[in-house]
């Protein structure tokens, strides 16, 4: 028996540090890392479950071809990549290589993910997707407001006098989050949640404020009309600190709470109340979720939000700041890659970058010189996960070969011709950082694969093999099988930190290089004039928006006149759940039984006008698709909203973003997921 170090490398803030006991040679007991301060309570749900997750019997064990009946047939190694090297070979001399796209989703984390783009290369090319499913507006206004993506230690929240929780829901997507809010709220502190629904972290919650969704922009510079009008503001951190106050002082001025109030569905009483509590209640923290910034009009909002801490000095100080995504530790080059969110504005050598991952499907189909003809698709469930399904799927049939990597048989693995089976994260070692908490950690080889599971290094050197790579070039960027060759490429890639060995972090986890508890604390900001910026040229120059956080109207309201939503009346929100990530976990039999079925929750109000009862079966539906799900009357729910959470496989009857439209954030390429009115009808 022997007990390791490791971390769960899932898309999670949480990036937990773990402690693992094996024994001959299987995995026995997994254990939350007392070194990771920010998830040294304990693991979620998800991360009791891998042992279940590892030994599935639904695991994909062996490489797998789509037979002629449309079934799977098991084949052998030297079968599938003599087949893919073959197919992927005449396609590339036929069509260039950029006609093969390479698609990777969230699936996994880590140093190892390089090597792709590596292989790639040396295949001659490839087209690849820019902007990202995930966090890019908020990332981006972040950037142009503070110039970096950094915040305070995690366990500075309970520092805070007052938490605001806007848009996001710890207590399901960042549990470990919650430890810190309880030890604020036994100190006094004071919560405030901002949701249409009444999720699991508003039951803490002082006040609820549920707002109409997309308005959140308008919101916030509500509040900072009042502030400014108050005198509530914090006039020296401002003159010092805040470029284009005078300017954004000028625009609120047209965001009076009556205004305000029409817009928002929050009445005047509750504004007031909110700008109170922000006015009066140091040091601040604002924890903005995800969630959130899925709108057409979201980057605008999230720098509307962080000028309300910018003009009350709640930068830079503990218990104090914006709390959005901690990027301290994406000190390597590949970890800093989900900041590579822009298409290139010029040619980038052999790889074409020009698919919008939020536009997935349409963009595939519109390729030219030369069209797609292939796709590879490792990490990433794009058929259940990414926006407008049905253009997704169309775009992946209208190819001539797909090849899938995944570890279970997924909606899209279904759609491929060739599956490969992947590794979990227990099967080969690898390094990664996180957005939550700043520590470096090691994901370490404790297991063999199971069956003839290899992991994608491996595939990708004997893939190149089989397609007649420059040897050379092929030996000096992919490392051979074994895990020697592993640990050589790892050490090469830490070389630059001296504190950051494989031994080392076999110890524990380590604070990534430079972590600063309190970020921005000698206020000086990473933007061009070194202030937080308000007014933001690169607003303008780069997105085209103005240069103040001004308020848009997302372009899918629902029963709005002259919007494209106007023809459905309900808003449907699809967030994240507790014992998911997204489309994983919910096949195993553990967590199945907890999440029986995909439920749509719909208010009383709603329901009853539609004839619809508790446990009914609807149907749910726009112009792009319809989905049948059970309702759920809730009575936690703004009326006029529905909220399906994402995830649910199409093969189960789920696949909520059958729904969902296919657009971009107003900045930084994100997807628009929650711009979407959808209609409901009993069954
Ligand atoms: N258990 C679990 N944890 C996860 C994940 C997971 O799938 N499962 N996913 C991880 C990933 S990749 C991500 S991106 C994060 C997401 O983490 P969060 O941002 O916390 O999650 P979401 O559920 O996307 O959205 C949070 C909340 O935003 C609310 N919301 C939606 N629209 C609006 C709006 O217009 N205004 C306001 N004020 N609120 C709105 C939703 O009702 C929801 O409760 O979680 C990470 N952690
Ligand atoms: N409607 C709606 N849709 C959404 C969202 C929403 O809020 N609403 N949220 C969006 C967000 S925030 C995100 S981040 C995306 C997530 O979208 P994806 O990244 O596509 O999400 P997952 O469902 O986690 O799929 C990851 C896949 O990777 C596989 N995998 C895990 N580890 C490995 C590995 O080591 N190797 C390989 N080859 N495969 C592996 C898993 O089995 C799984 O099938 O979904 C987005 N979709
Ligand atoms: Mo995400």
């Amino acid at each position: 028996m022997s007990v390791h170090t490791t971390a769960c490398p899932r898309n999670c803030f949480s990036t937990c540090g773990m402690r693992v006991t094996v024994e001959e040679g299987k995995l026995r007991l997994l254990e939350s890392h007392p070194e990771n301060r920010a998830t040294s309570e304990g693991l979620c749900l998800k991360g009791q479950s891998y042992i279940e997750r590892v030994y599935s019997a639904d695991r994909v064990l062996y490489p797998l071809r789509r037979a002629t009946d449309g079934s799977f047939e098991r084949i052998s190694w030297e079968e599938a990549l003599g087949v893919i090297a073959e197919r992927l070979g005449a396609i590339r001399d036929q069509y260039g290589p950029r006609s093969v796209l390479f698609y990777s989703g969230s699936g996994t984390k880590g140093l190892m993910n390089d090597l792709a783009l590596d292989f790639w290369r040396l295949f001659g090319g490839c087209t690849t997707t820019y902007g990202d499913l995930c966090w890019p507006a908020g990332l981006e206004a972040t950037r142009l407001t503070l110039g970096d993506n950094r915040h305070n230690a995690p366990e500075d929240l309970a520092n805070a006098n007052l938490i605001l929780f806007w848009g996001k829901n710890p207590a399901e997507t960042n549990i470990h989050q919650m430890r810190f809010v309880e030890q604020a709220l036994d100190r006094g502190a004071r919560l405030i949640v901002i949701d249409p629904r009444r999720t699991q972290t508003a039951e803490g919650a002082e006040l609820l404020v549920q707002i109409e969704p997309g308005t959140d922009g308008a919101l916030a510079l509500g509040i900072a009309h009042l502030l400014i009008r108050d005198g509530a503001i914090d006039h020296d951190f401002i003159s010092r600190h805040v470029l284009g106050f005078d300017e954004f002082a000028q625009m609120v001025q047209e965001y009076p709470p009556d205004r305000v109030a029409a817009i928002t569905d929050v009445p005047v009483e509750i504004l007031h109340r909110l700008a109170a509590a922000i006015g009066q209640t140091r040091p601040l923290s604002i924890c903005a979720g995800f969630g959130m910034q899925r709108y057409t009009n979201s980057g605008q909002t999230m720098r509307a939000l962080i000028a309300l801490l910018a003009i009350t000095g709640n930068l830079g100080r503990p218990g104090a700041g914006w709390i959005y995504a901690n990027l301290q530790s994406h000190v390597f080059h590949s970890l800093k890659d989900p900041l590579a969110l822009f298409p290139p504005p010029e040619d980038s050598g052999s790889i074409r970058v020009s698919v919008s991952t939020a536009l997935l499907g349409r963009h595939m189909l519109e390729q030219e010189d030369p069209p797609l003809k292939a796709a590879w698709i490792e990490r990433g469930n794009p058929v259940t996960q990414n926006p407008e399904t049905h253009r997704v799927l169309e775009a992946i049939r209208s190819l001539e070969f797909r090849v899938v990597v995944d570890q279970f048989l997924t909606d899209t693995a279904l759609e491929a011709d060739i599956v490969l089976p992947a590794k979990t994260f227990f099967e080969q070692t690898d390094v990664i950082g996180a957005y939550w908490h700043s520590y470096i950690q090691i994901k370490d080889k404790l297991i063999e694969p199971p069956g003839e599971v290899k992991p994608e290094s491996e595939i990708y050197y004997r893939l190149g093999h089989a397609l007649g790579l420059d040897e050379e070039g092929l030996t000096a960027s992919i490392p051979e099988p074994g895990d020697t060759a592993v640990e050589a490429y790892l050490t090469r890639r830490l070389e630059a930190f001296p504190e950051l060995t494989l031994d080392r972090l076999r110890q524990g986890p380590v604070l990534a290089p430079g972590t600063e508890t309190v970020a921005w604390s000698d206020l000086r900001f990473a933007t061009p004039s070194g202030k937080v910026e308000l007014l933001s040229e690169e607003a303008e120059r780069r997105w085209g928006l103005d240069r103040l956080p001004g308020f848009l109207e997302p372009l899918e309201t629902p029963g709005a006149e002259g919007t494209d939503g106007s023809r459905f009346p309900l808003h449907l929100l699809t967030p994240n759940t507790k014992d998911r990530i997204h489309s994983q976990f919910n096949n195993l039999p553990s967590i199945r039984k907890l999440n029986p079925k995909t439920l749509v929750h719909i208010h009383p109000v709603d329901a009853r006008v539609r004839g619809v009862e508790d446990g009914a079966w609807v149907r749910v539906f726009n112009d792009r698709g319809s989905v049948e799900l059970e309702a759920k009357l809730d009575y936690g729910l703004k009326p006029g909203c529905v909220s399906v959470t994402n995830g649910w496989w199409l093969s189960e009857g789920g696949g909520i973003n059958q729904l969902s439209a296919a657009r971009e954030t107003d900045m930084a390429h994100g997807a628009a997921y929650h711009d979407n009115a959808v209609e409901v009808e009993g069954l």
